[in-house]
């Protein structure tokens, strides 16, 4: 408990090291990467973010914050997802943060675990136009287009995949799956999207689930 609110405060305050050292310590007293990564890493994004609406943070510090989670993210990364065994891939995905969109924390996130997943993932980074979405599910006959937005500005880029999916003929052959903190069921719904998961460890059972 007090191992995870150090946790969650390291990453609010932008202190790497300090970051590392902690989630060594917590994996190394069996908990897990799921917890450490919820109750730990987001935990202190969110205080973050809160911190950052009352103007008590300032982009910077997001920045700092940013790069740390992104470390212990990449410490975690073995311990998300097991490693072990021989893989055969169920299915391919591309995956990206929309237009506009520069969060690409959560997105690598979904990226670890759909890979996890034994899904083939085309990383296409941040700041994705929609076309570019479409030309890699076309390039690499994806099964799923999977897009994640974190500001209410961007989210409506996620509209415009749905219909070039439709408007180049490949809508009935790619799963388009959304997420990131302002997307709900409801505009999934709205958008004609296929599939929404509120986090990571969802999407990847959800798309593992549409391609088994
Ligand atoms: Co920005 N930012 N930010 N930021 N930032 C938020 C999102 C914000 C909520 C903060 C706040 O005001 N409280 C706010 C958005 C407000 C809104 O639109 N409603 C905000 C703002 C305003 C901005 C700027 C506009 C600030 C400015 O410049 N004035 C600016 C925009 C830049 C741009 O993108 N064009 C900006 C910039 C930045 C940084 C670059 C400094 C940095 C990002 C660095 C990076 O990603 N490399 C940053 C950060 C760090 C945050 C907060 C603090 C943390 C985001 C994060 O990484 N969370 C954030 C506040 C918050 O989230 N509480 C905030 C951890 C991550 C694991 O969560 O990405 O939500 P998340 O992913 C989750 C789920 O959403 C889900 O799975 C993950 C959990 O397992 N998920 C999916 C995500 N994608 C999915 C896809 C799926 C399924 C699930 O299927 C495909």
């Amino acid at each position: 408990e007090d191992l995870l609110a150090a946790v969650a405060a390291a990453t609010k305050r932008g202190q790497q090291k300090k970051l590392l050292a902690l989630v060594d310590k917590a994996l190394s007293r069996g908990i897990s990467a799921q917890d450490i990564l919820s109750g730990g890493l987001i935990k202190g994004m969110n205080d973050l973010g809160e911190d950052f609406s009352a103007s008590r943070a300032f982009v910077p510090e997001m920045l700092m914050a940013a790069r740390c989670m992104s470390a212990a993210t990449a410490q975690l990364k073995p311990h998300l997802v097991d490693g072990g065994g021989v893989r055969r891939t169920i299915g391919s995905a591309c995956i990206g943060t929309v237009r506009g969109d520069m969060h690409d924390i959560g997105k690598n996130l979904v990226k670890i675990m759909l890979e996890g997943s034994n899904i083939e993932v085309y990383d296409l980074g941040a700041d994705v136009a929609p076309e570019t979405f479409i030309q890699a599910a076309r390039e690499h006959h994806c099964d799923i287009i999977a897009c994640s937005a974190l500001l209410t500005t961007t989210m409506q880029q996620m509209r415009r995949v749905v219909e070039l999916a439709r408007e180049s003929g490949i809508r009935d052959r790619v799963c388009i799956m959304v997420g990131g903190a302002p997307i709900s069921q409801s505009f999934c719904d709205e958008i004609h999207a296929d599939l929404y998961t509120p986090d990571a460890a969802s999407a990847a059972r959800a798309a593992v689930d549409r391609l088994t």
